[in-house]
């Protein structure tokens, strides 16, 4: 890139949020001065969040890493030394080599997630690298899998509802989702809907930011809400609200579910979710009534043991009253797979010696790094911080201080967890980069070239794995080809119908362009279950273990559904964690401007929870179980139901105090897609 030091220049949001804001950078001498954002994306013009306006505090921050580092001191004190890139890179390389020799190539462990959305960061010449390796490969089962599965064996397709058409909407149903910290643009949308006469009804287990907005705030039990869900069902079916010839012409099972719902009453549903009977029945009649309703299926809910499930009833509603035929009416869960690319193209599984390599949970990572047989000698870790972020912390960090433990982070920060690597690598950030965003909720399609000139050494995702590949003696084109190539072959997919149109010189000249969403207008024609229906009952679910009809199961610890929280248990409170405002999972919670807005962190504690244990408003409290325990502040208030507490916030390693929740969450599996159970933790709490 030829360095222009002024001006403002087009670019894209790279954190992992369904927004995907086009961003507009002002620099001035060099250095940006100011992201605001572009008012010509047709989503999310031009209103970004707290977080990227200050993005330029994070991208010049003197502690941004410059040059690679060799560790010096013992893991995870956090001392090293620079090296050049040369050294660096022959010494993974070499490392590599040997290890491969010895223990088998599966000894190798990449461990990354979406840090940078952008394709060629993550699934592009990564890919290929650690395929040509035949490394271990990476369950990425730390963000929605649990949801996603639930969602696929009722529709299929991983897309739902269209962002822009839930304008349309009279009732929207935010569930387990806190869009004004988490999808502001939701909000946008919702409030146009509003203009109109919608309402807005908010499902949480803690009147979060999104509740606070909401017209309607229904406060339940954790994990609770397919009981909840099968309440509307029930009454619906009672009350002949749902759309029968619906039901008849485009799903499977409903007279199964009629009967599987007449267990769920009122009453039985108040009791599991400690919403009163007279509430639900308000809820179902507002949503069998509703002319056009929509439900936002939220991150929240699917993080419990029976999270799949969970999302897997809810997402069975919209069939009941026919929404799927009105525009702006149904779900959404996830629209990642409308733009879905060529992966083989990209990430080249053809290279890979060894195809029916291990697989390895990222939940389980502390579990895996302690196997002795075909034991994991090395990790390379990009785009995740999982010292922060990875479930049952201690047992993660009791791994990597391993000494027998090859470890590489690439990052743009010495993170808690790139404080244990043998090597740190600087990475560039998105800014200094070219790739290709595309975003799981609205429809648009953005190109990002570089903008600024890397500080010191730093050095792309791309460029340091076509660097590895070429050190390896990888002896292929894949490991030359340039960003651009790479974009045009992730383009090239006539399997996604909705990917056609979207091309490199469209991106250039248009800057965001729009699947094309007309071969498949009908929603219900994108429907990709065994039936081509949508399954109420699911024969797959049958044959995978799982049940067949939607269901209520409890969560392993915690509430039984009919059991409240009791001073008798030992760890009597369900803790729950979810993403603060000013954090982006953990990144942000090393820059001044954020830290300053989000203040500490805090534990939200019910009143007689809290007077139970003499705790008073700002005291300092201890909240543990027998997996480690967290340092916070309480802050008193009536925001959820007795019996739960909240964190916000997935915080680093403090200077004065332990302070991350994962030192909390335990790393059982979730009922389907193998994912994470952050929030089906108990704890106890008492002054510090
Ligand atoms: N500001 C900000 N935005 C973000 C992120 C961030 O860290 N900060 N992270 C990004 C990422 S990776 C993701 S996945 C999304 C996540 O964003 P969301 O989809 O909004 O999900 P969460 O914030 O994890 O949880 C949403 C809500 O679910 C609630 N919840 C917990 N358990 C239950 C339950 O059993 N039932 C119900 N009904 N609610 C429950 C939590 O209290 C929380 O208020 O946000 C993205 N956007
Ligand atoms: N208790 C609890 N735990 C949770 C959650 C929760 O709600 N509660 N949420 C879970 C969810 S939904 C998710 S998605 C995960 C998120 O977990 P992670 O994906 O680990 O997210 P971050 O903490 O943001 O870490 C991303 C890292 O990538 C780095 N990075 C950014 N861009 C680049 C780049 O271009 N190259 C390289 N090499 N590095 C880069 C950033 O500096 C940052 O350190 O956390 C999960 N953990
Ligand atoms: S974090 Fe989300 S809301 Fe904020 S600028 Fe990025 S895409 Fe937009
Ligand atoms: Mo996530």
């Amino acid at each position: 890139m030829r360095e222009v030091k002024n001006g403002v220049f087009p670019a894209v949001c790279p954190l992992d949020c369904p927004d995907t804001c086009g961003l507009l950078v002002h620099k001035k001498d060099g250095k940006i001065v100011k992201v605001t954002g572009n008012p010509e994306h047709p989503v999310t013009r031009g209103a970004i969040c707290n977080k990227v306006r200050h993005m330029a505090e994070r991208v010049h921050h003197p502690e941004r890493l410059t040059t690679p580092m060799r560790r010096v001191g013992p893991k995870g004190e956090g001392r090293f030394e620079p090296v050049s890139w040369d050294e660096a890179i022959a010494e993974i390389a070499g490392t590599f080599s040997r290890l491969s020799e010895e223990y088998g190539p599966e000894s190798i462990l990449p461990y990354s997630f979406y840090g940078n959305m952008g394709i060629l960061s993550v699934e592009g010449m990564d890919r290929r690298f650690f395929n040509a390796l035949g490394a271990s490969r990476l369950e990425q089962t730390i963000c929605n899998s649990a949801g996603s599965a639930g969602w696929k064996y009722t529709m299929g397709f991983g897309g739902g509802t269209s962002p822009e058409d839930i304008v349309n909407a009279d009732l929207i149903l935010v569930w387990g989702g806190n869009i004004v910290s988490t999808n502001m643009h939701q909000v946008v949308l919702a409030e146009q809907a509003r203009k109109k006469g919608a309402k807005v009804v908010v499902i949480d287990v803690h009147r979060n930011r999104t509740a606070q907005w909401g017209d309607w705030f229904l406060p339940l039990y954790p994990g609770t809400d397919a009981a909840l869900a099968l309440g509307i069902m029930h009454i619906l079916f009672r009350d002949r609200l749902t759309d029968d010839s619906f039901l008849a012409a485009y799903t499977t099972g409903h007279e199964e579910l009629r009967e599987q719902a007449k267990e769920y009453t009122p009453e039985a549903v108040a009791e599991i979710t400690g919403i009163p009977a007279a509430d639900i029945e308000r809820l179902a009649r507002m949503y069998g009534e509703a002319a056009v309703s929509y439900i936002h299926i939220g991150n929240g809910l699917q993080h419990h043991d029976n999270g799949g499930m969970s999302v897997r009833t809810i997402s069975c509603l919209p069939a009941l009253t026919g929404q799927w035929l009105k525009t702006g009416g149904g779900a959404y869960k996830s629209n990642g797979a409308y733009a879905a690319m060529n992966a083989r193209a990209l990430e080249r599984p053809d290279l890979r010696p060894n195809p029916r390599a291990r697989s390895i949970n990222m939940n389980r990572i502390g579990e895996a790094l302690e196997m002795t047989e075909q034991p994991i000698k090395a990790l390379f870790v990009y785009c995740s911080n999982p010292l922060v972020v990875a479930p049952d912390l201690e047992r993660v960090k009791r791994g990597f201080e391993r000494e027998d433990l090859f470890t590489v982070v690439h990052d743009l920060f010495l993170t808690d967890t790139a404080k244990y690597a043998d090597l740190v690598l600087p990475a560039t950030s998105t800014f200094e980069n070219t790739d290709l965003y595309s975003s799981y909720w609205h429809h648009y399609v953005q190109l990002q070239e570089p903008v600024l000139e890397p500080p010191g050494d730093c050095k792309s995702n791309f460029e340091v794995f076509a660097l590895l590949g070429q050190a390896m003696g990888f002896d292929d084109g894949a490991f030359r080809a340039t960003e651009e190539d790479m974009i045009r072959e992730a383009l090239n997919y006539p399997r996604n119908p909705y990917l056609h149109g979207v091309t490199l010189e469209r991106l250039k000249e248009e800057r965001f362009v729009k699947l094309d969403m007309s071969p498949k207008a009908n929603y219900l024609e994108r429907l990709t279950t065994p039936s081509g229906t949508i399954e109420l009952f699911s024969r797959a679910m049958e044959n995978a273990g799982l049940p067949p009809l939607p269901a209520y199961s409890p969560l392993v610890e915690g509430y039984d559904g009919l059991r409240r929280p009791s001073s008798e248990e030992k760890y009597p409170l369900m803790f729950i964690s979810p993403p603060n405002h000013n954090f982006l999972n953990s990144t942000f919670a090393n820059t001044g401007k954020h830290q300053a807005l989000e203040k500490r962190p805090t534990l939200q504690i019910h009143p007689e929870d809290a007077e139970a244990r003499g705790i008073e408003d700002g005291d300092e409290v201890k909240v543990y179980n027998d997996r480690g325990s967290i340092e916070v502040w309480a802050s008193v208030s009536d925001r959820m139901l007795p019996g739960t507490v909240i964190s916000q916030g997935l915080w680093w390693e403090g200077k004065d105090r332990p302070q991350r929740s994962n030192v909390l969450t335990p790393d059982r599996l979730s009922d389907m897609g193998k994912g994470a159970t952050f929030f089906s933790t108990t704890v106890q709490v008492r002054p510090r």
